[in-house]
């Protein structure tokens, strides 16, 4: 029987980590999760130290900034081809490769496919009636036009997931009139964002080797702080409860406070009402209007991707700013003039945002045509049981195809995870590629059928405890109508998942076939 070496390495739910991380040390109001510093390639050291990075929550423009300049300090530019879209690419396995073709017409042959379509970018429009009959701007915040002005217009937001807390609470001090429809109601604790002071970032970089250390090695979450792992919610008193919960919240960062606070708010329902009722108290005690206030209170348990926001409860204290409950007076209509609720009410509106999220993690890979062995279409190999992977990065009968952040990759801060794959895909390239020397033939390395099958199980049984998996949202594919229920992440935290690829590494490509 084929050794899966990596099966032993099971682990509970995202619960458990170990570690104290020199930053965390003294200073710890300094240090709020998934911060600029962490925002970033791990693996340019010096480029590291010297960028600049002025807040602790970097912005959009930034981050398209901080790649261009990447892009241009390693000279990648002569390799990229911009406007050009993947029209399908299939598998030939007479002569090993894939044939690539695109919008431009071009057909490229390449040894292999490495794709990188992002788990977030298929964008998810509602279905409501007379969308397409509505006269005034309509945007998707996934495809924000440049050099859109808001600034004095009737403005309706739908949808109040990360994205619409963020608009929400950047919008509103601009617009005429907002508001914010919401179907249901988050939880959303403060990010934490401030200015950097010069002697956070000279800890930063003195520290950033061991920083990373942490975040790869020791962290579940790889947001930056140790989770806790041994101290569950009812364990201490109420008071001590509420201190350690106040403490995160002036620290700030979702992550953090679902995750460093206590060991079970993601798994023990009872340890989540604790947190819940938590929020809900700031947010009764924030927002003065007692109708917004019921309006905005959440009904569902806390575990969605844990929120954080830069004064988002505030803003409903605006009297240019509403929220519609849509579990009160769902939406019946999208106008000529705006949006018209189940109470007969029509909101006059110039602009409607639609923050309404994706077709998360395979929404991508199944729109377009990816054939591998016999002309099966990834969409084909997956329609039976949904997304499968080994490891989430590979897929039996997609030869030579490598998938950066496919289905079953590890629930985590992204930028750290995808410097694991791409080192785990260019090592595993490399190793295939030296069987050509013997062999003469271009070489094949492919998952197995067990091993897909094994990994998807495992993150099957290791999400099994989470409440993540209980409750509707993108990250158990439970955010689109019709979409299929499943599971879309390995819940076992970064750590466990780099420790896994290291082992099938060094068992020789364990789980692949390779020659
Ligand atoms: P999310 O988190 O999927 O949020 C989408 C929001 O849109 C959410 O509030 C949904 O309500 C709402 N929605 C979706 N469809 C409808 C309809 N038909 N009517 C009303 N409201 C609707 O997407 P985001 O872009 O905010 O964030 C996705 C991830 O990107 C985020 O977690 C980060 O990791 C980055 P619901 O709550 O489902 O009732």
């Amino acid at each position: 029987m084929e050794s899966v070496p990596w099966r032993d390495v099971r682990v509970s739910s995202l619960s458990r980590s170990r570690s104290t991380l020199a930053l965390d040390r003294g200073r710890e109001a300094d240090c709020p999760s998934t911060e600029a510093y962490l925002y970033r390639y791990s693996w340019d050291a010096e480029d590291l130290q010297s960028y600049p990075w002025d807040k602790h929550y970097v912005y959009q423009a930034e981050v398209l900034k901080y790649l261009k300049h990447v892009v241009e300090r390693h000279d990648l530019r002569r390799h990229m081809f911009f406007n050009t879209t993947l029209t399908d690419a299939t598998w030939d396995d007479d002569a090993r490769v894939w044939a690539v073709k695109t919008s431009a017409g071009t057909t490229f042959r390449a040894r292999y496919l490495v794709t990188a379509l992002g788990l977030l970018s298929k964008q998810n429009f509602p279905v409501i009636s007379g969308i397409d009959s509505y006269q005034g701007e309509k945007y998707h915040t996934g495809a924000w036009p440049a050099g859109v002005s808001l600034q004095g217009k009737r403005v309706g937001v739908i949808g109040n997931g990360s994205t619409g807390v963020q608009v929400v609470t950047e919008i509103a001090k601009d617009v005429a009139h907002l508001y914010s429809f919401q179907r249901n109601p988050q939880y959303s604790v403060p990010s934490g964002q401030r200015a950097v002071d010069p002697e956070y970032r000279r800890r930063v970089n003195e520290n950033y080797q061991e920083i990373w250390r942490q975040v790869k090695d020791e962290s579940k979450t790889a947001f930056g702080f140790p989770e806790n792992e041994d101290r569950p919610t009812m364990s201490v008193d109420a008071e001590t409860r509420k201190e350690i919960f106040e403490t995160a919240w002036a620290k700030g960062g979702g992550f953090r406070f679902m995750f460093e606070t206590f060991n079970d708010i993601s798994t023990d329902e009872g340890a989540n009402e604790q947190a819940a009722d938590f929020i809900k108290a700031k947010i009764r005690a924030k927002v003065k209007d007692p109708v917004k206030a019921r309006k905005l209170m959440p009904t569902q348990m806390y575990a969605r991707r844990p929120l954080c926001d830069a004064g988002y409860y505030e803003q409903f204290n605006r009297s240019n700013v509403d929220v519609v409950s849509l579990h009160e007076t769902p939406i019946e209509q999208i106008t000529p003039k705006g949006i018209r609720t189940s109470d007969g009410v029509e909101y006059e509106l110039d602009v409607i945002i639609f923050a309404t999220g994706f077709d998360a993690v395979d929404g991508n890979y199944t729109r377009i045509a990816i054939k591998g062995r016999d002309g099966v279409s990834l969409k084909e190999h997956w329609e039976p049981t949904g997304p499968t992977t080994f490891l989430g990065l590979a897929v039996t009968g997609f030869p030579n195809m490598f998938m950066i952040f496919g289905p079953n990759s590890p629930f985590s801060n992204i930028p750290p995870a995808i410097d694991t794959q791409v080192e785990f895909i260019s090592d595993v390239v490399e190793a295939a590629e030296k069987t050509k020397q013997s062999s003469g033939r271009n070489p094949i390395v492919e998952a197995t059928a067990k091993s897909e099958s094994m990994w998807t199980d495992e993150c099957d049984q290791v999400s099994r405890g989470s409440l993540f998996r209980r409750t509707d949202s993108w990250i158990f594919g439970a955010n689109v109508p019709g979409k299929r229920h499943a599971v879309m992440f390995y819940f076992g935290g970064l750590a466990e998942y780099r420790k896994t690829l290291r082992k099938v590494a060094k068992n020789g490509w364990d789980g692949f076939t390779m020659g």
